[in-house]
């Protein structure tokens, strides 16, 4: 099934925010694969933000991200990218309507708690950038029937 990179931004940790957005994802039905808590370097925020390189808001969002400590993960599931970005709203938390992660948590687009791949190629960009393959869990839930239906693929 289909893999996304979502991390939790420095402004959720230093907000006790961790539990709640997981347990968001966790209770959509999506499957938590791999799960690491780290400081982003200068290069590896470059990496990651890469296609922003240049734009105005660039220089002041590789500092938020090295700020502090985040929380990287990879969620399983089907359609996972796109769930997982309908879930998080829009970039700007104002704008992000109330029931999403910004929207419920936010108030400023430099802070918006959590990232999420905007697509497939994204993901498999972030996941590796981020984990290694033998960090990536393949397990079975017994709730998947309970999720999907009988067919799990
Ligand atoms: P996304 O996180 O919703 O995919 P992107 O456009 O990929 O949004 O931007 C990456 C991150 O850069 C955003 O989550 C936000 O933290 C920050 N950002 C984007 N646009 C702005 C802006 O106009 N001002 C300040 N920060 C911004
Ligand atoms: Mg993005």
């Amino acid at each position: 099934m289909e893999k996304t990179f979502v991390m939790l931004k420095p402004d959720a940790v230093q907000r006790n925010l961790i539990g709640e957005v997981i347990g968001r994802f966790e209770k959509k039905g999506l499957k938590l694969v791999a799960l690491k808590m780290l400081t982003i370097d200068q290069e590896m925020a470059n990496q990651h933000y890469n296609e922003h390189v240049g734009k105005p808001f660039f220089d002041d969002l590789v500092s938020f991200i090295t700020s502090g400590p985040v929380v990287a993960m990879v969620w399983e599931g089907r359609q996972a990218i796109q769930v997982a970005r309908k879930m998080m709203g829009s970039t700007d938390p104002q704008e992000a309507p109330t029931g999403t992660i910004r929207g419920d948590y936010g108030l400023f687009t430099g802070n918006n708690i959590v990232h999420g791949s905007d697509s497939p190629e994204s993901a498999a960009r972030e996941i590796s950038l981020f984990f290694s393959q033998k960090e990536i869990i393949s397990y079975k839930k017994c709730a998947e029937p309970w999720i999907y239906g009988e067919k799990t693929e």
